[in-house]
C-alpha cells in the first residue's frame, strides 16, 4: 500500500543523509535540518525541503527521526523547541538509562517518543539487510511501522524505551567476541605459516556450528540448569589450558583465553565443574 507520510530528519550525518535519502526514495514528502545547513544540499537537490530552523522541521509533519552524535546533542538541540504532540524517533546511539531519560524528557514536553538504534551502516539504510530496533509504546510503533519500514527491517522490542539500546550493546557484545576469536585463531595459526584467508573458511563453517547451539543453551539460562549433555565445564577447561599454552608456545597474545579460562576456573572453583558451559551465565551476570 502507498504511504506518502510527511516525515522529517533531524541530523544530516553520515547516517541521517542515508535515512532522508531512503525516505525520499520511498516517496515521502522530507523535511531536513542540519546544525551544517550545507550537509543538506544533495537531499534538497533530490527533493527534501531544508528547513529554516528545528521548530519549522518538527511543524512539518506527525513524525521526526532523529539522529545526532549523541544524546547530548539531542537535549541541547531539541530541549525548547516545539515538539509537542509529534512522535519523535531517537536513532542516536546512547545508553538504556540515556534513552529512558529521553522518554521521560520527551513525554513532559507533549511528544510521543520511541527510541531506536540502528544496526546497520548508512549504505545498507533502505534495504531489508538494514535492522533498526525501536522500543517504547507499541502503539506509537505501529502507528508509523509502514513509514520506518522505508529504512529498512523495523522492529520493535518492547515497552521499555531503554531495550534498543540494550540490544544494540548486546549485539555489539556479540559482534566485537567473534571477531576477536577470529583474530586470535588468525594469529596463532600465522604464527604457523598459514595466512587468515586460508583459515577464514573453517573458523566461518565453526561460528554458524556454534551459532546453532544457541537456542539450546538459551533454555539452559533461562531455566537456570545446566545438565552436561556435551562436555563439562572442566572438561572445557582443560581444553581452555591446551590453548593458553598453544598462545603462549607460538608467542602470540593470551589474554583473551586466559580471560576465558580465569572465568571458567572460578565457576569451577564455586562447584559448578560438572556442568555445562552456559552455567558460565553466573560468572557473566555478576560484577566482578
Ligand atoms: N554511521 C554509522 O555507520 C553508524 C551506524 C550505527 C549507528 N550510528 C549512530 O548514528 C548517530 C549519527 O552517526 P553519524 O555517522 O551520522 O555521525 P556524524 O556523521 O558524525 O553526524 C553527527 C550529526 O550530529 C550533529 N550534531 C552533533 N552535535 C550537535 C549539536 N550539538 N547540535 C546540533 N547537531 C549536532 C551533526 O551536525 P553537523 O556537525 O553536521 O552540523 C551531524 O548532523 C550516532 O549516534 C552513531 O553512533 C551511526
Amino acid at each position: 500500500m502507498e504511504n506518502n507520510a510527511p516525515v522529517t530528519i533531524i541530523g544530516l550525518g553520515l547516517m541521517g543523509q542515508a535515512l532522508a535519502a531512503a525516505f525520499l526514495r520511498a516517496g515521502h514528502p522530507t523535511t531536513v535540518w542540519n546544525r551544517t545547513a550545507a550537509k543538506a544540499d544533495r537531499l534538497v537537490a533530490d527533493g527534501a525541503r531544508l528547513a529554516p530552523s528545528v521548530d519549522d522541521a518538527l511543524a512539518a509533519g506527525p513524525l521526526a527521526v532523529i539522529c545526532l552524535t549523541d544524546y547530548q546533542a539531542v537535549h541541547d538541540l531539541l530541549d525548547g523547541s516545539g515538539m509537542a504532540g509529534r512522535t519523535l524517533v531517537n536513532l542516536t546511539s546512547g545508553s538504556s538509562a540515556q534513552a529512558r531519560e529521553a522518554a521521560r524528557w520527551a513525554e513532559q514536553r507533549g511528544a510521543r517518543y520511541l527510541d531506536g538504534a540502528i544496526m546497520a551502516i548508512p549504505t545498507a539504510i533502505g534495504t531489508t539487510d538494514a535492522v533498526i530496533l525501536h522500543s517504547g509504546p507499541r502503539a506509537d510503533f505501529d502507528a508509523h511501522r509502514s513509514t520506518l519500514e522505508a529504512l529498512g527491517t523495523a522492529t520493535h522490542l518492547g515497552a521499555d524505551h531503554g531495550l534498543a539500546s540494550l540490544y544494540d550493546v548486546a549485539g555489539l557484545a556479540m559482534m566485537w567476541s567473534i571477531l576477536s576469536a577470529w583474530l586470535q585463531g588468525a594469529a596463532m595459526l600465522r604464527a604457523a605459516g598459514v595466512d587468515a584467508a586460508t583459515y577464514t573458511p573453517f573458523a566461518q563453517r565453526l561460528a554458524v556450528g556454534v551459532a546453532g547451539w544457541l537456542p539450546g543453551y538459551a533454555t539452559q539460562v533461562d531455566r537456570g540448569s545446566f545438565p552436561a549433555e556435551v562436555a563439562t565445564l572442566e572438561t572445557d577447561a582443560r581444553a581452555m589450558a591446551h590453548l593458553v599454552e598453544e598462545c603462549l608456545a607460538l608467542g602470540v597474545n593470551a589474554e583473551l583465553p586466559e580471560l576465558l579460562k580465569a572465568m571458567a576456573d572460578r565457576a569451577i572453583a564455586a562447584g559448578h565443574g560438572g556442568e555445562q558451559y552456559p552455567v558460565l551465565i553466573q560468572e557473566f551476570a555478576k560484577p566482578r
